[in-house]
């Protein structure tokens, strides 16, 4: 074994967003530009005698940029390293490996719903052992380490073949190449009815998952159509390409756009599903009926116990801030907790660790629960399809049944995206200075009752998180959120999140954007959204 040690100099620019380090993948591609952050890593984790998990969403580079951490590992100690077969792991597969073979955290390359290819995005981060995102602590150490960084450890010896299941040796480490749809399919197994869900495709139930051309292709095959046995070509786009067919793997009406007008044509299925470029995100559809994150996120939580892995009831929901408040009243209504997190689903792991929260969401598509570490885009569709075998209802009459009950949240997210960086850091500058002025504030037939920057103390662990997105209150039980995504990579994106609350069922069956149009406009008026980003409207609303 001949392990060099190489000279380097920091790079800027290395600081983990949201969700790790997402960049444009020529910047990746750049010499060094891995190794620095990667040898990063392993000085904050001293990964030395242990055995870590490793995988990536398929997309372009990936399997340079594995076999360079498998050679980087074994310079730097590293005893085992799990690897999803090819290299391929989805993110919450990776989350599931990291916690049934109980390995020392796990490694995933991913830039999740970004698009991919040599001119789209990559992207690494660190999962701790528990399976999740690596909390602040650490990737503000990995931060701090790609600084100061002077050299990094790798081997000279080319990385196994890893196209195969088995084990090989790289220096004096153990690389075992697993089948990461097995594990994951047999922990699906365990959480839901696979009975009652192949008599409901069995019956005739009619159903297109849009695996769109990314990670969850294979995963969604084997259980669909293998398991539960619908019909073949009920996942469309089901080969994992890494440009992902040149789409965005995003899931939500704009991207999944085919999917989505599938659904609302004479020709919809009965169900309708998508998931992004690492399997984490997903879209429900039922026919004529698009459920907003924020409302699966409350449904499901109003039905998990028909579940068998949630029979005996959930101990909290979570979901992060600027996500609808529709599970606060569905906990409100079982007697449990309901906590607000900031963005990011590395801020439920505490709450999940600690049996505080069983089922978590968020409004960028993201549902999970204390099965894994990650959010999880094909849970989501499963347990959506318990609910549908036991409810024998189409979605529409589920979604109408909850809102009378509950009340309808109206939602929607804004995304001005590629924006001037400075112009959409003054915005959120100026509204946080103004933040003091605005309780009393009439805008577009609303009054401002409350206004914030949001800060979050982590109810387990003490840790606090400031700037989380300015929110705006109004009396008229409404509300506008503004944050900067922390997953760009090309200037900044604006999200404006506005909601408003409708207890009328009479008027449960208003157009989204119609029902919100007075907070969007107090919004826009309250940051001068069209001055500041010289645009006329946002480039994605979901
Ligand atoms: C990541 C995080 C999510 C977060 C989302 C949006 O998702 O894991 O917790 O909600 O980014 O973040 P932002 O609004 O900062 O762009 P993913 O699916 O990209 O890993």
């Amino acid at each position: 074994m001949s392990k060099t040690t190489i000279a380097t100099k920091p790079i800027d620019g290395q600081k983990p967003g949201t969700s790790g380090l997402r960049q444009q993948t020529a910047v990746f591609m750049q010499p060094g530009y891995l190794e620095n952050f990667v040898q990063s890593l392993f000085d904050a984790i001293d990964p030395a005698g242990k055995t870590l998990t490793l995988g990536g969403d398929g997309r372009y580079f990936n399997t340079e940029a594995i076999g360079t951490i498998l050679r980087m590992a074994a310079a730097n100690g590293v005893a085992r390293v799990v690897v999803g077969q090819g290299g391929i792991l989805s993110t919450p597969a990776a989350s599931a490996v990291i916690r049934t073979r109980k390995t020392d955290g796990g490694i995933i390359l991913s830039a999740s719903h970004n698009p991919g290819g040599k001119d789209g995005d990559f992207g690494i981060k660190y999962n701790i052992p528990a399976g999740g995102p690596a909390p602040e602590a650490i990737t503000s150490a990995i931060h701090e380490r790609t600084t100061t960084i002077s050299e990094y450890h790798i081997l000279e010896e080319a990385a196994p073949d890893i196209a195969a299941l088995g084990e090989a040796t790289l220096g004096d480490m153990v690389v075992e190449v697993i089948d990461p749809v097995e594990i994951y399919a047999d922990l699906m197994q365990s959480l839901f009815d696979f009975g009652a869900i192949r008599d409901l495709f069995a019956s005739g139930f009619t159903m297109r998952f849009d695996a769109m051309h990314a990670v969850t292709g294979p995963y969604a095959k084997k259980i669909l159509e293998g398991l539960l046995g619908a019909p073949e070509g009920t996942v469309m786009n089901a080969t994992p390409l890494p440009d992902f067919g040149g789409g965005h793997p995003d899931p939500n009406p704009t991207y999944a756009k085919p999917l989505f007008d599938l659904m609302m044509s004479q020709d919809a299925p009965d169900f309708g599903a998508a998931s992004d470029g690492d399997g984490d995100r997903n879209m429900i559809v039922g026919r004529g009926a698009y459920v907003t994150p924020s409302d699966s996120l409350a449904v499901l939580a109003a039905n998990a116990h028909l579940a068998p892995g949630y029979a005996d009831g959930l101990k909290g929901v979570a979901r992060s801030m600027p996500t609808s408040r529709a599970a606060d009243r569905v906990a409100l209504k079982l007697g449990i907790g309901a906590h607000e997190t900031p963005t990011g689903w590395k801020f439920f792991g505490t709450l999940l660790d600690a049996g505080l929260a069983t089922i978590c969401g968020e409004e960028s598509a993201g549902t999970g629960s204390n099965h894994v570490r990650e959010k999880d885009g094909l849970w989501a569709v499963l347990l959506w399809l318990n609910i549908l075998a036991v409810r024998k209802q189409p979605v529409a009459e589920i979604l109408a049944e909850h809102w009378a009950e509950f009340g309808r949240d109206y939602y929607s997210r804004h995304d001005y995206e590629g924006v001037d960086k400075p112009a959409a850091e003054a915005l959120m500058a100026d509204l946080r200075a103004a933040l003091p002025e605005l309780p009393g504030r009439k805008l577009a037939g609303l009054t401002v009752r409350e206004a914030d920057d949001f800060a979050y103390t982590d109810p387990v662990d003490g840790s606090r998180a400031a700037q989380q997105g300015i929110r705006i209150f109004f009396e008229e039980d409404a509300r506008a959120v503004f944050r900067l995504s922390g997953t760009g990579t090309v200037g900044a994106t604006l999200r404006l999140y506005v909601e408003r609350f409708e207890p009328d069922p009479a008027r449960h069956d208003l157009d989204a954007q119609k029902a919100l149009a007075e907070v969007i406009s107090a919004a826009g008026t309250l940051a001068d959204i069209a001055g500041r980003t010289g645009r006329a409207g946002p480039d994605v609303i979901t």
